[in-house]
């Protein structure tokens, strides 16, 4: 072969050789390669949140919110919102769990922490509008003088006695006599500004000769006893132009509030009402448990808060319920307090207007609950708790446990506060209404037995 034709032989393999190792082959990928990214895909457009909560217009939102959790930023945070049932004051009430549709969590959103509840005060608590129903007929209870007298046993035997004792089989009534009187009525408890009354009456008619004997002494002592409890007032619980007829009992410790609430409420319920009791005595749970008991006994409904709620904010929810469940009567059984302590004679305030934020008006009566056997102490709880809240009656209990019931005369006269109820006894039918009239011929009635 030509040597020439070797040459270009090899020139032209060589050269393809080159070429051949030069050029790039397909690139595989490697095997721990992450696959090339997907272009973007374009964001549907994003779902309008519902807003968490709609204020009412121009109210203030009662809503606790909670906070975003602490290691998420804020934009993430699922709005968690709670609706919150606020007592008055800024007192918790329970928290109402928040519904589905009053929460609007972002879809992506991590687990939010549980949500903190912030209790706003309610300045402008929105009152709970009334069902247009009339408020209960005044309670009405057939004349029974006779339970009365028995009732009155032992003021009839002690103190009535003792003053009728002073001028019966006296021939003749003079001045004298009068200091005698005085003296058996001061330690009847019926006070030295009314037992002043008294005898100066007595004195007027002397000097009109009208005293002739025993029998005009004790007509007179009557005809004024009767003239002084006749406060005038409106119908117990006329002031409810609709239901539910809403009373607040407020007194001393151990005055009988609790046993009056349900011998109240047991009448309320024989009369066909639907009654509620709030037990807004938030100091001892042993007082609650007291009013279910009462409740059960009766056969009402007990409405109790959490534990530590206070009472205002107990009576804030009871009425409330009252009105949106269409209760006739609602009765708020409170905790007892020296009427000498500020603090708490302030907190009872706060606790009836508390009552009167969730439904306008109330509380309609507030009852002055005094225990008759305390006596002269009786005059001092009437004129504090008069001054620090608009007390519109009073319940005399215990009449059945003393032997000088005259500081029901006291009251009524130095305060004209109506005595709307008296206890006689531990009993759930052991409440009377007052009637001044009735109660004045069962304190007269000489003689020792009911019948008399
Ligand atoms: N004899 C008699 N006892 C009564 C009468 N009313 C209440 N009591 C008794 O008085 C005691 C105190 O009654 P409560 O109703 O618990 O008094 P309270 O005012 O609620 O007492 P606190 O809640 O502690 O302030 C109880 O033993 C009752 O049974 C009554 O009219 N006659
Ligand atoms: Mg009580």
């Amino acid at each position: 072969m030509d040597p020439w034709l070797i040459v270009l032989l090899l020139v032209v393999i060589v050269g393809i050789a080159a070429f051949l190792l030069t050029r790039k082959g397909p690139q595989l990928p490697e095997a721990d390669e992450a696959p090339a990214p997907l272009p973007p895909k374009a964001e549907p457009p994003a779902a309008k949140a519902e807003p968490a909560a709609k204020p009412e217009p121009g109210a203030k939102p009662e809503v606790a919110k909670a906070p975003p959790a602490a290691d998420e930023p804020v934009a993430k945070a699922a709005p968690a919102v709670e609706a919150v049932a606020t007592g008055p004051v800024g007192e918790a009430a329970p928290a109402t769990p928040a519904t589905a549709a009053e929460t609007a969590p972002a879809p992506e959103a991590a687990p939010a922490a549980p949500p903190v509840v912030v209790v706003e005060p309610p300045v402008a608590a929105t009152p709970a509008v009334a069902a247009d129903r009339a408020a209960p007929a005044p309670l009405s209870a057939p004349r029974d003088v006779g339970a009365i007298k028995r009732g009155l046993a032992q003021t009839r035997g002690g103190f009535m006695q003792r003053l009728f004792a002073v001028f019966s089989g006296k021939k003749e009534i003079d001045p004298a006599l009068l200091d005698e009187i005085e003296e058996t009525l001061l330690t009847g408890d019926v006070g030295a500004a009314t037992t002043k009354r008294f005898v100066d009456g007595l004195r007027e008619r002397l000097d009109r000769n009208e005293l002739a004997d025993a029998d005009r002494v004790w007509d007179a002592l009557r005809d004024d006893s009767r003239r002084i409890l006749a406060v005038e007032a409106p119908a117990f619980g006329a002031s409810a132009k609709q239901s539910p007829l809403v009373i607040l009992m407020v007194g001393v410790n151990g005055a009988g509030k609790t046993t009056t609430t349900a011998k109240l409420a047991g009448r309320y319920k024989a009369a066909g009402q639907k009654v509620l009791l709030a037990a807004a005595d938030t100091f001892r749970a042993a007082a609650v448990q007291q009013l279910e008991m009462w409740g059960t006994r009766v056969g009402v409904t007990v409405h109790k808060a959490k534990d530590g709620a206070k009472p205002s904010a107990v009576v804030y929810e009871a009425v409330a319920r009252g009105v949106a469940e269409g209760f006739d009567v609602v009765i708020a059984d409170t905790a007892g307090r020296l009427q000498n302590k500020a603090p708490l004679m302030e907190e009872l305030r706060k606790t009836r207007d508390a009552a009167g934020k969730a439904c306008p008006g109330a509380p309609h009566e507030v009852l002055l609950v005094l225990d008759a056997v305390t006596g002269q102490n009786a005059l001092s709880q009437a004129k504090e708790f008069r001054e620090a809240l608009d007390v519109s009656g009073v319940v005399l209990t215990k009449l059945d446990g003393t032997a000088k019931g005259g500081v029901i005369l006291a009251v009524a006269d130095e305060f004209k506060l109506p005595v709307r109820f008296i206890g006689v006894g531990e009993k759930a039918d052991d409440l009377r209404d007052f009637d001044a009239a009735e109660f004045v011929e069962a304190l007269f009635s000489r003689g020792d037995g009911a019948d008399a």
